[in-house]
């Protein structure tokens, strides 16, 4: 099919860091051969694109820009305008954005169950046969919970059939990619689209002895804070103060949680990023969206769902923050 981008030049292809991204980065390697494309994911866990990362994209200076799987805000997209058009690729729900194109179906009206993933997205505008690339996006996303879209599953079980591998194999392989960002080995992740971009079968991810290596590292982080100390700072609400070099956060928040059904856990780990805190709420919160407007509020990045809701914070504010927070909840 005819592509849209620029057949000159150079292309930067902003990508989110999980298999999903990673994934949806490599079906458009796949279609791009013939152009000249630098991959590139934000600082971990930035939704955004700071001020670290607006230095590293200068340097590329490319001539266009695709970003997929990744809702930036408004100035993000504007910096990158500056470079020459760009091309969003997305199943997010997201302001539209005044690109060359924005290519999103879940805002023009489509249901997240009928693109579950951004692998799926680029499947259907690419004109292609679902293969492994497609699957994986959507195991990535949505895990366990893709077993519930009947309408994904369709598919889902006849790419399975056509690898001769199963649920559980695929679902293997999104683990061990996503070890990639938990451990934070940022140029791994911006190497993998190209990676995966000539893999077609479930073996060719899960021999990489390396990725196996970070899943060995990370489930051992997980069960030692999962396993640590917890405090009781208020009537059911829990405090898990974590010290990890990973980015376990919402994993470690989530089995602590799921343990202990009607407690709230809030988790924090200041260990991670070297000037920032994160922290993550997990339970049975009533007031999510006032928690994540008031943090939005004091300029931090902050986010998530009725159930979840998390931030980074400069390390100094940290003390005050959790204040706030046991106090609203
Ligand atoms: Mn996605």
């Amino acid at each position: 099919m005819e592509l849209p981008f620029p057949t000159e030049g150079e292309g930067l292809l902003l990508h989110h860091w999980d298999t999903d991204g990673m994934s949806s980065a490599a079906l458009l390697l796949q279609a791009m051969e013939s152009t000249e494309v630098e991959t590139f994911t934000p600082s971990i866990g930035n939704y955004l694109i700071d001020e670290k990362d607006q230095k590293k994209i200068r340097k590329i200076n490319p001539d266009f820009v695709i970003v997929v799987d990744m809702a930036l805000p408004k100035d993000s997209i504007d910096f990158l305008k500056d470079f020459g058009s760009v091309f969003i690729f997305d199943h997010h729900l997201q302001d539209k954005h005044d690109v060359r194109l924005h290519h999103n179906p879940v805002i023009d009206g489509a249901t997240p169950k009928e693109y579950p993933s951004a692998t799926w997205v680029m499947t259907d505008y690419l004109d292609r046969k679902p293969d492994l690339l497609t699957i994986l996006g959507a195991f990535g996303d949505r895990e366990e919970k893709l077993k519930d879209n009947d309408v994904a599953m369709e598919t889902v079980d006849k790419v399975l059939e056509e690898l001769d591998s199963d649920f559980e194999e695929v679902l293997k392989c999104v683990e061990l990619l996503d070890s990639n960002y938990k451990i934070g080995e940022r140029e791994k992740v911006t190497r993998m689209p190209r990676f995966l971009s000539g893999v077609e079968k479930p073996e060719g991810i899960l021999s990489r002895e390396d990725l196996q290596e970070n899943k060995e590292k990370l489930k051992k982080a997980i069960e030692d804070e999962v396993e640590g100390s917890l405090n009781e700072v208020k009537e059911d609400v829990l405090h898990k103060e974590m010290d990890s070099p990973y980015n376990i956060i919402s994993t470690v928040a989530r089995r602590l949680a799921w343990a202990r059904e009607d407690k709230i856990v809030i988790a924090s780990n200041c260990n991670y990023d070297p000037d920032d805190c994160q922290i993550y709420i997990r339970g049975p919160i009533e007031n999510s969206e006032a928690i994540i407007q008031e943090m939005k509020d004091r300029g931090y990045s902050a986010g998530g769902k009725s159930d979840v809701v998390g931030m980074v914070v400069p390390q100094e504010d940290k003390e005050e923050v959790l204040e706030d927070l046991i106090e609203m909840l």
